[in-house]
């Protein structure tokens, strides 16, 4: 069949919204009809060209949700007419990862969705006969995709596709930085560094667990208000502290956060968010990407004495099991996402969303098909 799909032909490069080739499912594969797509800071990493798993040419795209059109042979737990949310992290069930509780990071497609490809080894796009590879195992930047059935969560049908998908990477990354990965405790004291679109969602988290202090710390003045907006209780710019940033944060928390979590992928801020944690048992959680070459560092007393660097994977989520009920909390009004999309495009526009990324002018762009 034909889809329209932005395609990344190049390495920062704009996307080119064009019409391109989708092969049906093949065994254990669901062709799925995308309504929404977020775009995710990610997505904008690895069309800069600085993920070393980027392959170009290909269809970006990763925070989707959308209604299930055709399945492939063998498929067992998905029909026509399903709504699903597809997973960056899949859940087979079955894998060595899968059956470990310590773990959310199934391991049965990991190596050819790296690479770009089905699980067969084969892409199911192209364009004149030339092969674009997937993205994520998603590829929601195009109108119809194909995932396998165990990258796919069952989401109720009452949930509107403009809004939930962005549970398909940002609100469970930070939500589930906070409840899975770190295991926040009421009355914690937490230190989130970058107001973004994942960070805002480590901030309703923690308001959610009843943490007491919420530290928010970005360079632009703007997420002020929308860190408290979802529960944050100080803001912080680091261009406004005069001395070290670090001592300063372990002064507002009283000797150091209980938890603090790095939402930009900024090396030097790892660093900074894992000195500010409490010595003797404060855990520093990395959420961002850092680019491929990029390393962490710091004194190792700050581990002997008790702090603990963790890292987390779509919040330590599990998809086809959390994402139902990540949606129901929205839908019962636990958790907000509304606010948080700030601009709804057409996929012709998925340029300007990515602008409005860079500039600091949006939390979540979602293109509508
Ligand atoms: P975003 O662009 O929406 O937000 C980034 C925020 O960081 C912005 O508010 C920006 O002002 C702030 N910032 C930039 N430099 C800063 C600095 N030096 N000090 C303080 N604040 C600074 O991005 P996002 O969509 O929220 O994604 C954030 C990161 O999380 C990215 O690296 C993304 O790739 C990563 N991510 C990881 C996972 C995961 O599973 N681990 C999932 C999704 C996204
Ligand atoms: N390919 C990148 C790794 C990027 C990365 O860490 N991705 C996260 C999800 S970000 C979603 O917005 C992830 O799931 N990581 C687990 C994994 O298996 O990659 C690189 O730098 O190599
Ligand atoms: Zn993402």
């Amino acid at each position: 069949m034909k889809t329209r799909a932005a395609v990344a032909y190049e390495a920062g490069k704009p996307l080119e919204v064009t019409e391109v080739d989708l092969e049906g499912p093949k065994a254990s594969e669901v062709l799925v009809e995308i309504k929404a797509t977020g775009l995710c800071h990610t997505d904008a990493y690895t069309l800069s060209g600085a993920d070393p798993e980027g392959q170009f040419p290909s269809i970006l795209g990763h925070e989707g949700a959308g209604v299930v059109v055709d399945v492939g042979p063998e498929v067992k737990h998905l029909q026509k007419g399903d709504h699903v949310i597809p997973l960056y992290t899949p859940e087979c069930r079955e894998c060595e990862y899968c059956l470990n509780p310590k773990t959310n990071l199934c391991q049965s497609i990991r190596t050819t969705q790296g690479q770009g490809v089905m699980p067969d080894g084969t892409s199911r796009f192209s364009i004149g006969g030339k092969k674009l590879h997937h993205f994520m195992g998603c590829s929601t930047f195009s109108n119809y995709t194909v995932l396998p059935e165990i990258a796919l969560a069952p989401i109720r049908k009452d949930a509107p596709f403009d809004k939930v998908c962005y549970i398909g990477c940002g609100v469970t990354t930070g939500i589930g930085a906070v409840v899975n990965t770190a295991q926040v405790e009421p009355g914690s004291n937490i230190v989130v560094f970058g107001l973004g679109g994942i960070g805002l969602n480590v901030i309703q988290g923690a308001r959610m667990v009843g943490a007491n202090k919420i530290i928010g710390v970005d360079m632009n003045d703007e997420k002020k208000a929308w860190g408290e907006r979802f529960g944050m209780t100080h803001f912080v710019n680091p261009k406004e502290v005069g001395g070290d940033l670090v001592q300063h944060l372990i002064e507002m928390t009283g000797g150091g956060a209980d938890y603090s979590f790095e939402c930009v992928g900024n090396v030097k801020l790892m660093r900074q968010a894992l000195e500010c944690a409490h010595k003797g048992w404060g855990e520093s959680i990395i959420v961002g990407v850092a680019a491929a070459g990029e390393e962490i560092a710091t004194r190792p007393v700050q581990l002997v004495t008790g702090r603990t660097w963790k890292g987390t994977a779509f919040g330590g989520a599990r998809g086809r099991t959390d994402v139902p009920k990540i949606v129901d909390w929205y839908m019962d009004g636990k958790i907000e996402i509304d606010p948080m999309i700030t601009h709804t495009l057409s996929l012709d526009e998925i340029n300007h969303g990515f602008e409005l990324m860079h500039e600091g002018k949006s939390i979540r762009s979602v293109v509508v098909y």
